[in-house]
């Protein structure tokens, strides 16, 4: 059975896509590939390909094939080619049912035909980081079908359709989840961790200009992890030993539409820090693990999360008022996993690299502020006792201190 799905980002989809760290990148369309082109007659039922090498491409190679219908006669042209970092589609006319124009990653075969095992293996997962493949489409004249076909060897094969609306003349990100593949093959499915050949199969019945100028991997939810100073124990806008820290955690489904299931996130404290028993909340689902006392894990099980949706975490951690003065930084990245992710990291939104660890710089706590300046003529007299009791000593101290220095 197909599925056709359709997802659509969101400008969260968008941000989360720059800050993809290690994505397979499976093309940049930075490499230029001269046109193809077939005409009706001319060419009807005939198959034309070429294949290029360069930077950018998943495999080192990309394919690019393009076939008209058997029936069509009227004129029709389809072209494409890769210029100005995008693959542009090109079909003068609504006739063409069933004409296909294809890009094909399969490594350095040097021919148009699908080399099942090309790659080698490719992990689209990142280790677990990865669960969709995302499609920048920089145009689209008219609605469009892409398929998304995966190998990972001969006969096992997957899946997933994308439909493209027409009207798109800025660059849309479109993320489809490995989820949405079904088996193809008739060995059996694709699998993501070990992929031999990539294809996109564009399907256009209506005229066409479409241009993709980018393909990689992605993932379907973002997290990102902040701590701040909750407590500041010398009110020195830095955080000591005995301070308190609140982290806040966002875990964001990119996805326009369709849920990611089994959403879970973990995360074990800085060894220097102490969870603040009670101070774990979240805005959906339930805390595993976090609030009793003695708690040094924090775990979050949010259930499904909706296409567009946001779930937020707070949580409170002591620095420890023993933390060594060699401690310079309490460290601490969160982990979310869910159905098809099983290692996706947080990312400290607040700074430039892609999923970083979350940092909050450390410094010992500040020296005892120092006894009082002694005025002149004071230098012996200061008296050591708080309270009432101690002022009034001072006080008494101090004049005669001042009636001596005159009569001397
Ligand atoms: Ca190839
Ligand atoms: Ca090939
Ligand atoms: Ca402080
Ligand atoms: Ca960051």
């Amino acid at each position: 059975m197909r599925r056709t799905l359709r997802y659509l980002t969101t400008s969260l989809a968008l941000g989360c896509l720059a800050g993809t760290a290690n994505a397979v990148v499976i093309d940049t369309f930075e490499t230029d590939q001269p046109a193809i082109s077939r005409t009706a007659p001319a060419d009807t039922g005939t198959r034309v390909d070429h294949w290029i090498s360069g930077s950018g491409i998943l495999g080192g190679e990309r394919e690019l094939t393009l076939t008209l219908h058997p029936t069509i006669a009227d004129g029709t042209t389809s072209s494409a080619d890769v210029s100005g970092g995008a693959y542009n589609y090109n079909k003068d006319s609504t006739a063409g049912t069933f004409s296909y124009a294809f890009v094909v990653w399969d490594g350095a075969d040097g021919t148009g035909t699908v080399d099942t095992s090309g790659l080698g293996g490719v992990d689209l997962t990142e280790g677990g980081r990865h669960d969709a493949i995302a499609i920048s489409v920089n145009a689209s004249d008219n609605p469009a079908t892409v398929y998304i076909v995966a190998d990972s060897s001969f006969g096992y094969s997957s899946r997933a359709a994308l439909n493209l609306p027409g009207g798109i003349s800025s660059p849309q990100t479109f993320i489809v989840p490995f989820s949405a593949f079904s088996v193809l093959g008739f060995n059996g499915p694709a699998t993501f961790n070990s992929i031999g050949a990539l294809q996109l199969q564009i399907y256009s019945p209506p005229s066409q200009n479409l241009a993709i100028g980018r393909v990689e991997t992605t993932s379907t939810l973002s997290a990102s992890k902040r701590g701040n100073l909750l407590v500041d124990t010398h009110g020195n806008s830095v955080a000591n030993p005995g301070d308190v820290l609140r982290y806040t955690v966002q875990v964001a489904n990119t996805m326009g539409s369709g849920q990611v299931n089994n959403v879970v996130f973990r995360d074990t404290l800085d060894s220097n820090t102490n969870l603040v028993a009670g101070s774990v909340t979240t805005t959906q689902g339930a805390v595993l693990s976090g609030n009793n006392p003695g708690d040094t894990v924090v775990e979050i099980d949010f259930g499904a999360l909706p296409g567009g949706t946001t779930a937020t975490v707070n949580f409170d951690a002591a620095i420890d008022a023993s933390t060594p003065a060699s401690v310079t930084q309490i460290v601490n990245q969160g982990l979310v996993s869910a159905d098809g992710l099983t290692n996706l990291l947080t990312d400290d939104p607040d700074t430039a690299a892609a999923i970083d660890a979350t940092v909050v710089a450390v410094l010992p706590a500040p020296a005892p502020p120092p006894p009082p300046t002694p005025g002149p003529g004071t230098s012996a007299r200061a008296i050591p006792v708080t309270g009432p009791a101690g002022l009034a000593l001072t006080v008494l101290a101090l004049l005669i201190a001042g009636a001596r220095s005159r009569l001397l």
